[in-house]
């Protein structure tokens, strides 16, 4: 199976619940070759419960209706397909390629799915035979720091940890110098998600970045935001505040296998435009897949 072919199958999994709970009813309405009234309704307001958002179902069903005063038999899921992949195209990812060291950071509010996500990233760069070290800088919870220790051994990738209450600044500076010293191309750093204050939180991201910079000019190449796709639309004023406060560069988003909301893609990088990196579908050291536009379309609309 091709590498598109196998992104497929993971996204179909991975979406399994919007399929059943939205896309499925809206099989038969995508198979027809006439749409009334009613059923341009109905049409919408299942897209709308797949929560793609106002804008994006707005201009599909403006098209379908253009396409259906032209006379002729129409075909509303490739119709569909090919709105998604224009919006979904709109922000590319930037592939995980190792040049010297890189560091990434993740954010995000706490229970999105940060420590989870930076295992199975570990685990996915070793799998592909880059090495990585992953820094335990969310140092607020001591079960932070044993969690993240439990996936690095997992992943079979070297962790730098100090004590509950230490700080992330000077942990993330020691990740940083021991990375470049033995030549590690990754460098992943957990972060808390909820400090005494937002500001407080915002103060420490600074001062990790600050303290990176000492030994990697360029640090952090990458800021990970997480966000949690069971949230749906509703935590999108929250991630563009981390967005324009902590230099966010690219999205991951979680936690798509428990969301019957997949459409949410769609809103989130229409709003926040930046690109999706990855997207969590499982617990699993597996169950993280580059975002990929056509095989996550493929996989919404296999109905
Ligand atoms: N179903 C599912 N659960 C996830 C996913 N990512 C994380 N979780 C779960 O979400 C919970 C919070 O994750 P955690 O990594 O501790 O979040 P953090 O507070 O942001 O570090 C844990 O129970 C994870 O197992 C995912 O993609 N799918
Ligand atoms: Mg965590």
């Amino acid at each position: 199976m091709g590498l598109l072919g196998g992104l497929f199958n993971q996204f179909k999994k991975g979406l399994k619940r919007t399929q059943e709970l939205v896309l499925a009813p809206m099989g038969r309405l995508l198979g027809l070759r006439r749409l009334d009234e009613a059923q341009l309704e109905e049409l919408e307001d299942l897209l709308l419960q797949a929560d793609l958002g106002v804008k994006a179902v707005d201009q599909l069903m403006a098209r379908l209706r253009a396409e259906l005063r032209g006379g002729a038999d129409i075909d509303p899921k490739r119709v569909l397909k090919e709105e998604l992949l224009r919006l979904l195209r709109q922000s590319p990812a930037r592939p995980f390629e190792a040049a010297g060291t890189q560091v990434v950071l993740l954010v995000g509010v706490n229970g999105v799915g940060k420590t989870t996500t930076l295992g199975k990233l570990a685990a996915h760069l070793k799998g592909r035979g880059e090495g990585a070290l992953v820094v335990a800088g969310d140092t607020f919870r001591a079960a932070a720091i044993d969690q993240l220790e439990l996936w690095a051994e997992r992943a079979g990738v070297p962790i730098i940890r100090n004590h509950m209450g230490g700080d992330p600044a000077a942990i993330a500076f020691d990740g940083a110098t021991s990375a470049q010293a033995k030549g590690i191309p990754w460098v992943l750093i957990d972060t808390a998600g909820r400090l005494h204050t937002k500001d407080h939180l915002m103060k420490e991201l600074d001062k990790i970045r600050r303290s990176l910079q000492k030994v990697l000019p360029a640090a952090p190449h990458r800021v990970l935001l997480v966000l949690d796709a069971t949230t749906g639309q509703n935590g999108l004023a929250q991630a563009e505040a981390f967005v324009r406060a902590a230099g966010v560069t690219d999205l991951i988003l979680t936690k798509l296998d428990g969301s019957a909301k997949g459409g949410v893609v769609v809103p989130i990088l229409d709003r926040l435009k930046l690109p999706i990196a990855f997207v969590g579908v499982g617990e699993g050291v597996e169950d993280l897949i580059p975002f990929e536009a056509e095989a996550f379309v493929d996989g919404l609309l296999d109905v």
